[in-house]
């Protein structure tokens, strides 16, 4: 569609004054600029909450309340009857006689709108209009006294309390900000912590395979020396008795032999060095002496050295003899000889005699023995033997030191075990929005209140210490963390819960309070700057609340439900 330039012109001046019309339009007294669009047809009004409802405009502000919902009277507190629009907005039905149909007692309108200029624009209840007292808080430029009742004037004070108002909500702007940087970094170092603890699984879980691997091999050994103890049969004699004793005799004899061996060796290679070396000599000697000398002497002795040359040399001894006395030479240990296992802590000459299962073919061996060690336990434990016998206490000491790299082993995988299950659960605990309070565990914060010094201890406990002096008194150990609902007044210092949803960990079973329960505290927090503990309360007799500011809780948005009210001036981070 093409519009020719006067149709064009004609149709922006009318949209221009529409649009001035509507922004001329003076909003009724009270109204909010959310809810000028209610008031601007001319000459009448139609409740906002019931359509069915058209009013004269004359009934706008006349201080009698007209439409269900109040919205006839934004101004004045005619309809301050009515429920307020929130909170609570739960409605009220009633039957409207007129149109026989339901409708709500609840305001259409959120309070008197004072317009603050110069500060910030706010709602303050129907209740308060023309009360004859100035609320300052909420309505600076004292507007909600337009009738001067009793003689009230409310001057505007708006621009003093702005410019305090603005300087304050810098302040706090700027802790809002060290705030939030505080809730990255603790964001940040959760984040940390929790790798560590993955980290930590997955190395855990490498280690408990490698120790399971050796605990089965640790097994095995403890067997294998079982094993080779059971084919001992005669040759564990006890230390002093008739074996035992031969033994040491052996074990003596044979480092006597060894010993000898070694001297000998050590004799014949100095012999042989010192006859390779005559033997250089003499053969020097024949090639360099001179046969023109008729030296009987020296002729007789050449010929002797010739003729013992021509005799066949003694022979070198070979290198497999060599080797062989090397090995004789090793120690016992390193020829597979412990004469410990022969002699420390083993049976008796007698018992080792008796054990006569020993004797027996393999298969008839196990099926004995463990029938006897069966009668053996069914005799300990129906008080027939005394526990411990002899069978146990000679076990050698190979089989003792198995058995304990073998506990040792079980021990260490047991330990892996049960770190991993902790770190897995660790895991699924619930640390709070972003797990932030991983960052803050095990860290304390404390305060003086009353006759008492508090201290709360993140994730863990919560304690209460006499001033004066005296012993902790533990009220509770942390159980969990949770929200609640609060509705408070907010100090002028902002240190305060205040209202919305606040979160919270429960600490409980502290120590038992006479005459009472175990001991409790309900920790409620708000966002703060730092740590630090606002207020304590017991509530009921050992029942403690503690409020606690902490960046940890600061989601950005300020406590904006602690203070959505426009204007208000108690606003925290
Ligand atoms: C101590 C404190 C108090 C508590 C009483 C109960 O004095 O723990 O908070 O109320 O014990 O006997």
């Amino acid at each position: 569609m093409r519009l020719t330039l006067v149709e064009a012109f004609a149709l922006l001046s009318f949209a221009f004054s529409l649009s001035n019309a509507q922004k001329d339009a003076p909003r009724p007294k009270g109204v909010g600029p959310e809810f000028a669009k209610f008031y601007k047809s001319p000459g009448s009004f139609t409740c906002i909450s019931n359509p069915s409802i058209t009013l004269d405009v004359s009934q706008l502000n006349d201080d009698y309340c007209d439409c269900p919902d109040g919205s006839d009277e934004p101004g004045t507190s005619a309809c301050s009857h009515l429920s307020p629009l929130s909170p609570p907005s739960i409605p009220h039905p009633i039957v409207d006689d007129a149109a026989g149909t339901a409708v709500n007692t609840t305001l259409a309108l959120p309070g008197f709108y004072c317009k603050n200029k110069g500060h910030q624009p706010a709602y303050i209840p129907f209740t308060a209009v023309n009360d004859g007292i100035c609320d300052y808080d909420l309505c600076c430029d004292g507007s909600d006294e337009w009738a001067g009742v009793g003689g009230t004037k409310c001057e505007d004070r708006c621009k003093e309390i702005g410019k305090e108002w603005r300087k304050a909500d810098e302040a706090r702007q700027k802790a809002m900000g060290a705030a939030t940087k505080r809730r990255k970094e603790l964001i940040t170092e959760a984040k940390r912590l929790r790798k560590e603890v993955e980290d930590r699984i997955e190395t855990l879980k490498t280690q408990i395979q490698g120790a399971e691997l050796k605990v089965q091999g640790m097994k095995k050994e403890v067997e294998e020396a079982e094993k080779a103890d059971k084919r001992k049969v005669i040759t564990a004699p006890k230390e002093g008795g008739k074996l035992g004793t031969l033994v040491e005799l052996a074990k003596r004899r044979v480092q006597e032999l060894r010993d000898t061996l070694e001297r000998v060796r050590s004799e014949r290679d100095d012999s042989l060095k010192r006859m390779e070396e005559l033997e250089g000599i003499l053969t020097t000697f024949k090639e360099e002496y001179n046969p023109n000398f008729n030296d009987e002497g020296v002729k007789r002795a050449v010929r002797a050295w010739e003729d013992y040359a021509a005799r066949d040399k003694a022979s070198k001894p070979a290198e497999a003899q060599d080797r062989d006395m090397d090995e004789i030479l090793k120690s016992d240990t390193d020829n597979g000889l412990v004469w410990d296992d022969f002699t420390a802590g083993e049976a008796s000459d007698v018992d080792v005699l008796y054990q006569f299962e020993n004797y027996l073919p393999p298969s008839l061996r196990d099926w004995i023995d463990a029938k006897l060690r069966d009668l053996r336990v069914f005799l300990v434990e129906s008080g027939v033997l005394a526990g411990g016998s002899s069978a146990e206490v000679t076990e050698s000491k190979a089989v003792t030191e198995a058995r304990s790299r073998l506990t040792s082993a079980e021990s260490e995988l047991s330990n892996d075990q049960s770190e991993l299950s902790r770190h897995q659960e660790d895991l699924t605990k619930d640390y709070g929005p972003d797990e932030i309070f991983r960052a803050l565990k095990g860290q304390c914060v404390s305060t003086d209140s009353g006759e008492y010094t508090y201290e709360m201890c993140w994730m863990d406990k919560t304690t209460q210490k006499p001033k004066k002096g005296g012993a902790h008194t533990g009220m509770g150990n942390f159980v969990g963390v949770d929200k609640i609902v609060v509705d408070e007044e907010l100090p002028p210092d902002g240190k305060g819960v205040g209202e919305g949803e606040r979160i919270t960990m429960k600490y409980e079973n502290g120590q038992h309070c006479w005459n009472g329960p175990a001991r409790s505290t309900l920790v409620v927090m708000a966002c703060a700057e730092k740590d630090e503990i606002w207020k304590v309360v017991e509530e009921e007799k050992c029942v403690y609340r503690m409020e606690v500011g902490t960046p940890a809780v600061c989601f950005g948005n300020g406590k904006k439900d602690a203070g959505a009210k426009a204007g208000s001036d108690k606003d925290e981070l």
